[in-house]
């Protein structure tokens, strides 16, 4: 249980950090998973532990391609499941999106777990357990995914992702939306759509943007997606990392 004060000026960090530990304690998170917070975590320190502007464009334009996409799918991870498993389910529904758990560190015991968690937050479908087919160009265990899932995505949301399998993915021609706090990593680099922001503020306002466009047409999303800037939002987050402008504390 927690007992992180709410007024503690770095809650939301430490609540963060606390579901990471509750994660690898039930099997669900891998203890690199850890490690991967707390990097992420000294660059949303350095974000000033906020949506910056682009972040939410970038939200926007992620929910407009999903919204646009004829076969989305969300990839979900230990640190994913861990931190936002009901904003998944939430955003897979708002725009009709799959669930496929797909892991770097690949064991049946924490695929199982996932997806008894997922279920738990109310999924109802949840693929990747079947891992019938490969993603090409990447060694065996981190190439699982299934084929009605990832295998024919158009559209996948990869948060957390490691730039190998970023890098696989969009040579497979996917359109990936890549939600990942550091600017320079490979992931968002070779993202149609990067975000970069918390996974805890990205995944609910990705959906909050999808429930704002649903009734939306399709020229008005197209319009969306295309006059989102990938270089200019990678270069905003990178600028404001650069400012000092911190969080404080
Ligand atoms: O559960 P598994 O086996 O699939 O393993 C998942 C991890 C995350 C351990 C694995 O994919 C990994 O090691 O990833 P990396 O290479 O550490 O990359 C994680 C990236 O996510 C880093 O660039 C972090 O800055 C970023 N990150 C960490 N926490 C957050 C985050 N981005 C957004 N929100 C976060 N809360």
């Amino acid at each position: 249980e927690t007992e992180i004060p709410t007024d503690h000026p770095r809650y939301q960090d430490l609540l963060t950090r606390h579901r990471i530990e509750a994660g690898v304690e039930k099997g669900i998170t891998h203890l690199q998973g850890m490690h991967a917070e707390g990097r992420g975590s000294a660059f949303d320190y350095l974000l000033g532990e906020e949506t910056i502007p682009s972040a939410d464009e970038a939200e926007r334009a992620a929910a407009a391609q999903l919204l646009l996409a004829d076969h989305p799918v969300v990839s979900v991870n230990g640190n994913v499941a861990a931190l936002v498993p009901g904003e998944v389910v939430d955003l897979a529904s708002t725009v009709d999106a799959a669930i496929e758990i797909n892991l770097f560190n690949r064991t049946p015991e924490r695929m199982e777990r996932i997806a008894a968690h997922l279920r738990d937050h109310g999924a109802e479908d949840v693929l990747g357990l079947d891992a019938d087919a490969r993603i090409p160009n990447l060694d065996h265990e981190r190439s699982k995914v299934d084929a009605d899932g990832i295998y024919e995505a158009d559209v996948v949301v990869v948060p957390l992702e490691d730039g190998d399998r970023a890098e696989a993915l969009s040579e497979m021609g996917k359109t990936e939306i890549v939600i990942d706090l550091n600017p320079l990593s490979r992931s968002p680099q070779v993202a149609a759509i990067p975000i970069v922001d918390n996974i805890v503020r990205a995944m609910p306002n990705v959906t909050e943007h999808g429930r704002a466009l649903a009734d939306a047409d399709g020229a008005t999303l197209r319009e969306i997606v295309d006059s989102f800037d990938r270089e200019a939002a990678l270069a905003a987050a990178e600028d404001r990392i650069r400012s000092g402008d911190l969080a404080g504390e």
